[in-house]
């Protein structure tokens, strides 16, 4: 599994090299306050490893890590909303993606239709 030379945004937010809103963090995740948030609750939902580009990669080489961003995202939409939720994730440059280290968008609260991150 490559890891890219430069870390990414999120691997510096997870080193603390980079301030952000941290909502929950485990062994392996990090979720943060998206910094241009598109609902009223929009969390990033990362590995802390970046060794993975997307959701298709990570579902390849670790779906159990997959899971526990599946559980993470439930838990955090029943503490900050109701406990539906929308969960996005953007891959390829061409569906939106601009950060190439796998992460999932947690929409929840009042969603209207279109509120896509
Ligand atoms: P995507 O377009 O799916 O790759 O989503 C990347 C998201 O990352 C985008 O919604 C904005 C967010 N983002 C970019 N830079 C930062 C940052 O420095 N801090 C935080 N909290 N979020 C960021």
């Amino acid at each position: 599994m490559p890891v890219p030379a430069e870390p990414s945004i999120f691997s510096r937010i997870v080193a603390r090299e980079i301030p952000a809103n941290i909502y929950a963090e485990t062994d392996t995740l990090i979720a943060i306050a998206d910094i241009a948030p598109k609902a009223p609750v929009h969390i990033l939902i990362v590995p802390k490893s970046e060794g993975y580009a997307n959701v298709v990669e990570l579902a390849a080489g670790d779906p159990g890590l997959l899971a526990e961003m599946i559980a993470l995202a439930a838990q955090l939409a029943a503490e900050h909303a109701d406990g539906d939720f929308r969960l996005v994730f953007n891959t390829g440059a061409g569906a939106g993606q601009t950060v190439f280290h796998v992460h999932a968008h947690l929409l929840a609260g009042s969603l209207e239709e279109g509120s896509l991150a």
